[in-house]
């Protein structure tokens, strides 16, 4: 048996949480072969604090296997210790009548502190995810307050936008969505994301041929992976949870599988017109198990182009809102 790996998720208690741990614990994430220690983080409130106990009580109903211990804590700075994994999930929801603009600075804070613990106490091999929104912005201000964890090992996750987009393909030319390969997703996890059609395959032909209607992909298409998140509010009455939580498990296990291509949120240097240091969502090719090398080959149209230059803007804008939180 190998050694377990510990891995720390904040905002444990939640909705995401819920549906995540257990995944994590039944091997889904990291295989079957890879004992896992849970530290889960919740925010120092009681009500949420008591959730916890209780998902921790289900985790231990669940006898699973390859389960070997959960920490359950309020302070960052016992739940990120010696963490192989952090998965950032926890973050405050967008309330009623608030700005954009006051989200981003609220969770900011939040993301200052994470970055700069999980950069003291996290182990020498540590990756993090963020999922919480607005996550590539989060993603950047963690990955700011790191001197010893280099900037690369911080992503965050558009594999929902990615797994949506697969999906929404596949029904549109009526096959099983293995059939269709290599949708990436570019820029901001938000309506601006670009699902970058014009790369993708379905059952080894150009999406586009298949498919054959430029209109339907170039509006409802994008229109319909870009606002799924509002779709599902509307119909459920609660954000997206079990699909994200299934693509946080998706992000991570293809992030530890070499040679698995898949759309994460990672460092601009540049690539597809992304200014330098925001957080794009990209496609990456995993080389060893946590590490990735960007897939810069993908030649973009005028109509793409478009798509990257608003989603930048976006990702521009929000850095400039969170200036004064960026080291
Ligand atoms: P919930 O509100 O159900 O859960 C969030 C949990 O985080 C709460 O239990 C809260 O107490 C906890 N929390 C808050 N601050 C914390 C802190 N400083 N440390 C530790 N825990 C803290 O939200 P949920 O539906 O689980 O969503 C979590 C986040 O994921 C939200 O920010 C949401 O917007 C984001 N999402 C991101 C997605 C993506 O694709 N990147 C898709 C799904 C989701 O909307």
């Amino acid at each position: 048996m190998k050694a377990p790996i510990r891995v720390a998720v904040t905002g444990a208690a939640g909705q995401i949480g819920y549906s995540l741990l257990f995944r994590i614990a039944s091997g889904a994430m990291f295989g079957p072969e890879q004992p896992v220690i849970l530290q889960l983080i919740e925010a120092p409130i009681e009500k949420a604090l008591k959730a916890l106990e209780g998902v921790a009580m289900e985790l231990d109903d669940c006898a699973f296997p390859l389960l070997k211990g959960i920490v359950q804590t309020s302070d960052a700075s016992v739940g990120f210790k010696d963490a192989n994994w952090c998965l950032l999930v926890g973050a405050k929801p967008r309330g009623p009548g608030m700005e954009r603009a006051d989200l981003l600075k609220d969770n900011g804070k939040i993301f200052i502190g994470q970055g700069q613990i999980i950069d003291a106490v996290a182990a020498a091999d540590a990756r993090v995810a963020v999922v919480g929104n607005p996550a590539n912005t989060n993603c950047m201000i963690a990955a700011s307050q790191a001197k010893r964890l280099p900037a690369e090992r911080f992503t965050a996750m558009v594999r929902l936008d990615q797994n949506r987009a697969q999906t929404q393909l596949a029904k549109k030319a009526g096959v099983d969505l293995t059939a269709v390969k290599d949708i990436f997703i570019y820029g901001n996890h938000s309506p601006t994301m670009f699902p970058a059609y014009a790369h993708a395959t379905i059952g080894g032909q150009p999406a586009a041929t298949v498919i054959n209607d430029n209109a339907w992909l170039q509006g409802p298409f994008c229109e319909t992976v870009g606002k799924r998140g509002a779709a599902i509010i509307a119909a459920r009455g609660a954000s997206s949870a079990a699909s994200a939580a299934n693509a946080l498990v998706d992000h991570v296990r293809s992030l530890v599988t070499p040679g698995a291509i898949h759309s994460i949120a990672v460092k601009s240097n540049g690539h597809y017109g992304f200014d330098a240091n925001v957080w794009a969502g990209m496609p990456v090719r995993t080389t060893t198990p946590g590490s990735y090398e960007v897939l810069t080959n993908y030649a973009m149209d005028d109509f793409a182009k478009s798509k990257l230059a608003a989603t930048n803007k976006e990702l521009v804008e929000e850095r400039a809102f969170v200036a004064d939180m960026i080291k």
